[in-house]
């Protein structure tokens, strides 16, 4: 399979500014090519500069102009040049003329502009991951014009691709709202523990003493580059004391409403009911045996799906992020796939597909006025 092309996009708004900013996604030797396209004041090549480090330099070698980059991923650049649209064309054109494909920015809305192309600019607002963002600034390109289609479609063909538009209804409304996942299980078990493991800092509080987490706590975060909000909540067991009984009372109801549940157990403690409990209840979560780098007291009771974990030593801690990310997200569509966005949208939608199913005329319900 050949390597995906790198990508350039402008990530400052499009028309003229003191600074434009442009994002280069792509094998960082691709400036370092002789002729170099970009000439550091440091004299070392791009792929030799520290990341999140800002570098001055030369774009150009004909009529050099200064700017500033700075890496920001092992394939990441981000390019800060003047704002004028001549200098960022280019920038741009030698940055194709290196195979780069130019992908949509931010642009100004155009006159007449539809309601769903609105509705794609505003999300495109609300992403909280360049990925989401990525895909949202495809939409605008595509859906307006894929929904407008429907209209010229015989009959037969119109449910068909109503449907195929409705398959992606979760992925597309997940582009702007992040996937819920929920940790729970018995008290002590680690969740707080993993959550912090998750997100790489103290944001929950971890202690050796059951029901510490008395209310929902949220992080959001971002896993390869879907946007996540992971809640831990307070342990799960019998005889809670009056505030724990609300915690586990909002724990339930997060549970509910999850697109994922994770059910820890402690394999350094023997089963319990309320374990086993938990296990029949959640069972299409996925298991964590946690503590695995404490003797194990579960033997062959432990869950034969479960995955081995350990919030200390972190083992098992990316298998598990995997795991989460292939659950949440088990299919993403191809690039220029129209997707609806909104959860109006999708109610247009479903009550197109709905009137197609009983014979009816479904463009007026599909044509936003
Ligand atoms: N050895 C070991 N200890 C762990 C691990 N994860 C958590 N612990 C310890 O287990 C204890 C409880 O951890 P927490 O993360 O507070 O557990 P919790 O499930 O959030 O507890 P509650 O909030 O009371 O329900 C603490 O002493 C942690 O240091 C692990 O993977 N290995
Ligand atoms: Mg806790």
């Amino acid at each position: 399979m050949s390597a995906p092309s790198p990508i350039v996009r402008r990530l400052t708004p499009a028309g003229a500014g003191a600074v434009a900013v442009l994002h280069l996604e792509g094998p960082p030797p691709l400036l370092d090519e002789a002729p170099r396209l970009f000439c550091a004041a440091n004299g070392r090549p791009v792929v030799e500069q520290p990341i999140d480090r800002v570098c001055y330099g030369e774009w150009g070698t004909d009529s050099p102009e200064s700017i500033v980059i700075c890496t920001t991923g092992p394939s990441e650049v981000e390019i800060h040049c003047h704002g004028g649209r001549a200098a960022v064309a280019r920038i741009m054109a030698d940055l194709e003329s290196r195979g780069c494909k130019p992908r949509p920015s931010f642009t100004v809305p155009s006159h007449g502009e539809g309601l769903i192309a609105k509705e794609c600019r505003e999300a495109v607002t609300r992403a909280t991951t360049l990925r989401t963002a990525d895909h949202l600034l495809q939409q605008l390109e595509v859906l307006p014009a894929a929904i407008d289609r429907l209209a010229d479609l015989p009959a037969d063909e119109q449910q068909l691709a109503i449907e195929s538009l409705l398959r992606w209804a979760d992925f597309g409304l997940h582009l702007t709202q992040p996937w819920r996942v929920v940790l729970c299980g018995r008290p002590n078990v680690g969740k707080s523990s993993l959550i912090n493991a998750f997100v790489g800092y103290s944001r929950s509080i971890v202690f050796d003493q059951p029901g510490t987490t008395r209310d929902v706590v949220t992080v959001e975060t971002a896993l390869d580059g879907w946007p996540i909000e992971f809640a831990d909540t307070a342990g799960l067991r019998e005889d809670p004391d009056e505030l724990e009984t609300e915690g586990i009372e909002r724990a339930q109801l997060r549970l509910v409403t999850a697109d994922l549940r994770v059910v820890l157990i402690d394999v350094s403690q023997s089963p319990t009911d309320a374990d086993r409990e938990l296990l029949t209840a959640w069972g299409d979560g996925i298991i964590v045996a946690h503590k695995c780098d404490l003797d194990d007291a579960w033997g062959c009771e432990t869950p034969p799906t479960a995955i081995r974990v350990s919030s200390v030593t972190k083992a098992g801690v990316d298998q598990l992020i995997a795991t989460i990310v292939k659950r949440l997200v088990p299919q993403v569509c191809e690039p220029m796939t129209p997707v609806p966005i909104s959860q109006r949208q999708i109610e247009v939608l479903q009550r197109a597909l709905d009137g197609c199913r009983n014979g009816g005329n479904v463009i007026n319900e599909i044509r936003p006025s």
